[in-house]
């Protein structure tokens, strides 16, 4: 048997994505909440008033606020051992400064985690998914200001003492390295910008932007590490991990310039975990840094802050793999920068992501080698446009076919002696696609009826992929 005893099968979410109810009870604006629904053609916009009704569907997302009973029952017949879920900052802290918090907020999420332990489902919540109270944007300009770090503890303790029963499981901050990578400046750093065609999946082009991304992964880093050793304190059983958008990146050609490159574009892998895991920058920042002419304000202690803060497990997100070269003209063909360059042995999805599921086994392998600690796996699956068909079922055929073998790569990776614990597929209900600020982009293993323009009831479906998930986590891996 190669899946272990006790191995947790589930499922994942985030809140702005899935929630809705955006400004009930109590709770304030996020800076997602300023994102307007997105098409292909025209993508989100940000704007720092909400004043117009254009901003469908993240504002409702699917309702979970009001329909979280049906949709953990569902979780509960999949048979999950955990559910991956986000905590919506601005319910607990409206404007993310106050002293005390909301308490309907507190009460919601409370509700939430006894509905999982009904059914013996452990939660594990993201403390800072996407997530930034506008507020600390407009004021502080968000991460790039050391006082969020106090702020973020803040909203941390209370956490921590109010579920230090009901959860064990937690994760600082989501896909934490996509703050210099990809949503950066305005949904992971919460950097202050005018209304504009935001740059939600832009890379930082300036250097005042660079260093401001960089300024802000600093204080996150640290207000990460203040929050292990807070939650230890109040709790000695948690289990707190960090959260790193993983990718497996190979070179293009053997020339060793492509070789190099490849290996330098795997570091968006280890920058984040070498902090979080080792309590210390790796070795290669020093010359990352003066080649990208930046340097970053840290204080006095801010590396002592960094060692007692080291994370209990890693985690990470994995959807593809990409390859890195040196050849300019083959990047341009691609018209792929900020993913590299397709590789000809592997299939994409229909947006565009190189679906590799080996390359899921060769990055677990690397990070495993290299920090020794239990593996995630909290995000993969396949974002696909689902139709409904007259049978009134949605087939997903390709979306089983693409976990199984993400699922056959892990069970090899635990083979090779890979201590992985967990596996959480992304979006198991429908929910808002991040990138595009859709609905049509859809991974669940439930179908939640609602088109891009609003039409819909709302109502869940079991798709095909339900059934099939459902005897995988029955089987413990083996009913594949
Ligand atoms: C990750 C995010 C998720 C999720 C996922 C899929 O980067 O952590 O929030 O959205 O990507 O991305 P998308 O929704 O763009 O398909």
């Amino acid at each position: 048997m190669s899946f272990p005893k006790g191995f947790l099968w589930g499922g994942a979410t985030a809140a702005n994505q899935f929630e809705g109810g955006w400004n009930e009870d109590g709770k304030g604006d996020s800076v997602c909440d300023h994102m307007t629904g997105g098409t292909v053609s025209a993508p989100r916009y940000f704007t720092n008033t909400i004043n117009e009704e254009k901003y469908y569907p993240s504002h409702e997302a699917v309702d979970f606020f009001h329909r979280y009973k049906e949709d953990i029952a569902l979780m509960a017949e999949m048979g999950f051992g955990v559910y991956r879920l986000s905590i919506n900052w601005t319910r607990i802290f409206a404007k993310g400064e106050e002293e005390t918090p909301n308490q309907k907020g507190l009460d919601f999420y409370r509700s939430v985690f006894e509905e999982c332990k009904k059914y013996g489902i452990e939660p594990l919540v993201t403390i800072s998914h996407y997530e930034l109270p506008y507020h600390l944007m407009d004021q502080y300009n968000g991460w790039t200001n050391r006082k969020c770090i106090d702020f973020f503890l803040n909203y941390c303790k209370v956490l921590f003492m109010e579920y230090k029963d009901l959860v064990k499981y937690w994760l600082t901050f989501n896909e934490i390295n996509c703050l210099v990578m990809g949503v950066g400046d305005i949904l992971s750093a919460g950097i202050k910008c005018e209304d504009s065609p935001a740059q939600v999946l832009g890379l930082p082009s300036t250097k005042e932007q660079l260093t401001n991304r960089y300024q802000a992964l600093h204080h996150q880093f640290l207000a990460s590490a203040r929050a292990v050793k807070l939650g230890h304190e109040i709790n000695p059983e948690f289990q707190i991990g960090c959260m790193v958008a993983g990718g497996s990146v190979y070179p293009y050609t053997c020339n060793p310039d492509d070789v190099l490159k490849a290996q330098q574009d795997m570091r968006m892998n280890y920058l984040c975990g070498d902090v979080q895991v080792r309590g210390e920058y790796p070795h290669f920042t020093k010359r990352m840094f003066e080649e990208l002419g930046i340097s970053i304000i840290m204080e006095e202690g801010d590396l002592a802050i960094l060692k007692e803060g080291k994370v209990d497990f890693y985690s990470f997100s994995y959807y593809m793999s990409t390859c890195s070269t040196v050849d300019t003209e083959a990047l341009k063909a691609s018209g792929n920068v900020i993913m590299g360059v397709n590789n000809p042995y592997l299939k994409s999805s229909e947006w565009g992501w190189q679906i590799d599921p080996k390359g899921l086994r060769y990055l677990l392998n690397e990070l495993y080698g290299r920090y020794q600690l239990p593996m995630m796996v909290v995000e993969n699956g396949l974002g696909a446009i689902d139709k409904m068909e007259a049978d009134g079922k949605i087939h997903d055929h390709y979306r089983i076919e693409y976990l199984r073998e993400h699922i056959k790569q892990m069970e090899e990776a635990i083979k090779d002696g890979v201590d992985l614990i967990a596996f959480t597929p992304w979006g198991c209900i429908d929910l808002v696609s991040v990138s595009t600020g859709e609905m049509k982009k859809r991974y669940g293993f439930v179908y939640v009826d609602k088109d891009n323009d609003g039409n819909g009831t709302l109502d869940r479906v079991r798709k095909d992929s339900f059934y099939w998930y459902k005897d995988v986590i029955a089987s413990n891996g083996k009913m594949l």
